[in-house]
């Protein structure tokens, strides 16, 4: 976003995360922060200065008696997750309860870290590479990545990163959750 600009609004249905390493979000002026807002909810995301943000938009799979909230929070603030037989660290941005159906994460690994699992599942990510760069294996093509490339994941599709270089590797990664994908 340019200084002084404004937002739209996403269309009927339509949920909206956005996050950033340098812009004023409403109310927090803290670097990587993010805005999470539910389906319908009237807002506007408004840049004093000039920013860098991603915003992912999805439309919402409605569940009977759940109802996601607005969230606004920063990466720092959220916990370390445990991660059973890997060594990156990880932390998700959304609750993991039933009235989300998608999260970010944020995973870091320092050089020479990689992906223990060669990960197959339904689940689909669009990841953004925001720090470092490495090796992304995606089925049986590998490529270099670096810090501001973006990647879709299909349902399915083998996937494995290895760090490289000499600076820790920091991606954010949605993930649809929470509902059943057929
Ligand atoms: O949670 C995940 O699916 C994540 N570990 N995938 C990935 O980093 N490609
Ligand atoms: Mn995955």
């Amino acid at each position: 976003m340019q200084e002084s600009s404004k937002s739209g609004s996403p269309p009927k249905d339509v949920e909206r995360v956005g996050h950033t390493h340098q812009c004023f979000w409403y109310r927090s002026n803290i670097d990587d922060s993010f805005a999470y807002l539910p389906p319908n909810l009237e807002h506007l995301f408004e840049s004093y200065e000039s920013a860098t943000l991603v915003v992912f938009e999805r439309r919402y799979a409605y569940l009977e008696n759940h109802v996601p909230e607005p969230i606004v929070g920063s990466t720092d603030q959220q916990p370390l997750l445990d991660t059973p037989g890997e060594v990156f660290q990880l932390r998700k941005l959304l609750p993991t309860s039933l009235p989300y159906d998608f999260n970010i994460h944020i995973m870091d690994f320092q050089p020479g870290e990689f992906l223990n699992v060669k990960e197959v599942h339904y689940n689909q990510h669009g990841l953004l590479l925001l720090e470092g760069q490495g090796i992304y294996r995606l089925g049986d093509s590998w490529y270099p990545v670096e810090a501001g490339d973006a990647i879709w994941m299909a349902p399915f599709v083998p996937q494995w990163y290895a760090a490289l270089g000499k600076i820790q590797t920091r991606y954010l990664l949605y993930k649809d959750v929470n509902r059943n994908p057929l």
